[in-house]
């Protein structure tokens, strides 16, 4: 039986690098997101690598589409959840916030991610298989005008440390992949569609780009069963907690 890597927030930035890296790896794949144009076109290039790829266009704030998702999955071996959709919005200061925002990213990076794995434990169970979380340098610093962001992201640092826990002996590997700043969509969503200002975020410094938190996270899946990478923080070199400086 075929194994699968499940990857949500499949169709741009660090989920579409993954996908990428893992069908180099020879991976079969089951890419999740809300694109589904951009999934399909995906998923038509990863296949003329030999891997079997399947596209579910899926809003993961949806808990139905999600249960249904998974229930249509249950008969497939899937060995790897990479945990990725997340996002940021707005830069204002708490009190200036409109709640619908706040709504937003606790209800994607918090009740959705939680809820993809809850529903990918079971499965995971029956091939001792690997939940990556992506969580952020913004899960172990804080900044003003990230203050939700900032505590999704806490959230999921302490989330995967209690789920370590819960699952010790089952076999299951647990990871949080930390980036610093990665030049993607994220900043564009952020500041609502703004590509000039959100270019500016990565100006001045060299960023990480997608690819290198694939590889980190390709790293920590293809290390033996015996060994869990629990966390990983991976920065530019031109970044040091929320500094960034370009080298010299
Ligand atoms: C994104 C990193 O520094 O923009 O998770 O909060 S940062």
């Amino acid at each position: 039986m075929k194994a699968y890597t499940l990857i949500t927030g499949a169709s741009s930035g660090i989920g579409e690098a993954t996908a990428r890296r893992f069908a180099k790896e020879g991976r079969n794949l089951i890419l999740i997101a809300r694109r589904e144009e951009r999934l399909r076109k995906l998923a038509t290039e990863l296949k003329k690598s030999g891997s079997d790829v399947s596209v579910h266009a899926c809003d993961i704030t949806d808990h139905g589409a999600l249960e249904d998702l998974f229930r249509k999955l249950q008969d497939q071996q899937i060995d790897v959840v990479v945990n990725n959709a997340g996002l940021a919005l707005g830069t204002e200061s708490f009190d200036r916030y409109d709640f619908k925002d706040i709504q937003t990213m606790i209800d994607t990076n918090i009740t959705a991610f939680m809820k993809i794995a809850h529903l990918s434990l079971p499965l995971l169970k029956k091939t001792k298989g690997h939940l990556i979380n992506l969580g952020s340098i913004a899960g172990k610093e804080t900044y003003a005008g990230g203050t939700v962001y900032c505590a999704t992201k806490h959230f999921v640092h302490a989330f995967t440390g209690g789920l370590r826990k819960d699952l010790l002996g089952s076999g299951v590997r647990v990871t949080t992949i930390e980036p610093g700043r990665v030049e993607t969509e994220f900043s564009v969503v952020r500041l609502k569609g703004d590509a000039a200002k959100a270019k500016k975020v990565y100006e001045g410094y060299r960023p990480l780009l997608p690819a290198d938190i694939a590889d980190a996270i390709w790293y920590a899946v293809s290390r033996p069963s015996h060994v869990n990478i629990e966390e990983m923080l991976v920065m530019p070199t031109d970044q040091a907690g929320l500094n960034v400086k370009l080298s010299a």
